[in-house]
């Protein structure tokens, strides 16, 4: 009767075993057909044209909220056009991007900017020098959705490394495989020390997908300068590594090494499920169902083994017993 039982119990852990598994299976097959998706990028990005007057009564002659909605990948164009019976500057700014207008006036009436939407979120556009109406032109949005069903390589590059007296300025930029800047990205920069890289800060990436670090030094020293997109949404990941060298005439050399790309799939690259549209918080729960699958079989794994011995342990007694 015991063995009957443990033996119920082991096709039940198998069957558990197995249920894990083609649940693996549907993550993998999935992210495949996020990246065979990646060919229909023209298809799925477009190219978003906006233009906003304004003026010191708000943007487009209003205070009310002014929401500019792109998807993630989007070329966005936004034209500000100054448009005002008040003589007074503006310049605007979209917070969390590093973009900012040429200041417009009466002389200078209009200011385009341009960029392709790198970064997920929802980002304050406003006026940032003192104007009159300053408090009218705070209430525009730019709105990135997430883009589905896409994965988009990224190629990271350091561009300068410069020595200006005590600074050490870096450059690095970011595009797509076809070239194209990206905006908005957060880059993050490590310089080798003694014990390791060493992460200094981060920056985001401007209309030229250009995101600049100054950091200090203590010293000046052969060292490694590392820039790392950690990818985001549809972006994967991508990082360039460069060496900078004293040379013995006092002078700085600077030799830029290889440059370093994740390929899709390889090392710091992890299945997203954003990938899919699925949310956070549906994430959190498949991640959840996972692991409490995984305790499930290992625990019936272990009740097994312990019948398996008690089983054992009683034909032993009972051997002894006849
Ligand atoms: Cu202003």
């Amino acid at each position: 009767m015991i063995r009957y039982r443990a033996l119920i119990l082991f096709l039940l852990a198998l069957m558990g075993f197995s249920a894990v598994s083609s649940y693996a299976t549907a993550i993998d097959s999935h992210s495949e057909s996020v990246r065979i998706t990646t060919s229909r990028i023209n298809q799925d990005f477009a190219s978003k044209i906006f233009t906003v007057m304004v003026s010191s009564q708000g943007f487009n002659g209003s205070s009310n909220t002014l929401n500019l909605e792109v998807s993630q990948g989007d070329q966005v164009e936004i034209t500000f056009i100054y448009d005002s019976t008040v003589n007074t500057a503006h310049q605007i700014q979209i917070e969390g991007y590093n973009i900012k207008t040429s200041i417009i006036d009466k002389k200078n009436t209009a200011s385009k900017i341009q960029f392709v939407a790198g970064q997920v979120g929802t980002f304050l556009i406003h006026c940032i020098i003192p104007c009159v109406g300053m408090e009218n032109l705070q209430n525009a949005w730019l709105i990135v959705q997430q883009s589905a069903g896409i994965a988009i390589g990224t190629m990271v590059s350091l561009r300068n490394l410069n020595v200006t007296g005590s600074e050490l300025n870096i450059v690095a930029r970011v595009t797509d495989r076809a070239g194209n800047p990206i905006g908005g990205l957060l880059v993050n920069f490590y310089v080798s020390t003694d014990f390791g890289m060493m992460n200094i800060g981060n920056n985001v990436t401007d209309t030229d997908g250009v995101a600049r670090f100054d950091y200090p030094l203590a010293s000046i020293r052969n060292m490694t300068v590392q820039a790392f997109f950690p990818g985001s949404g549809i972006y994967q990941s991508g990082n360039a590594t460069a060496l900078l060298t004293p040379s013995n005439s006092g002078t700085i050399l600077v030799l830029v090494g290889g440059q370093t790309n994740n390929p899709p799939g390889g090392e710091g690259s992890f299945f997203d499920t954003r990938l899919v549209g699925v949310s956070p918080e549906v994430s959190v729960i498949l991640a959840t169902l996972v692991v409490v699958a995984v305790l499930c079989v290992w625990s019936t794994y272990a009740y097994v083994i312990s019948l398996v011995l008690k089983i054992k342990r009683e034909s032993s007694k009972n051997k002894r017993g006849s």
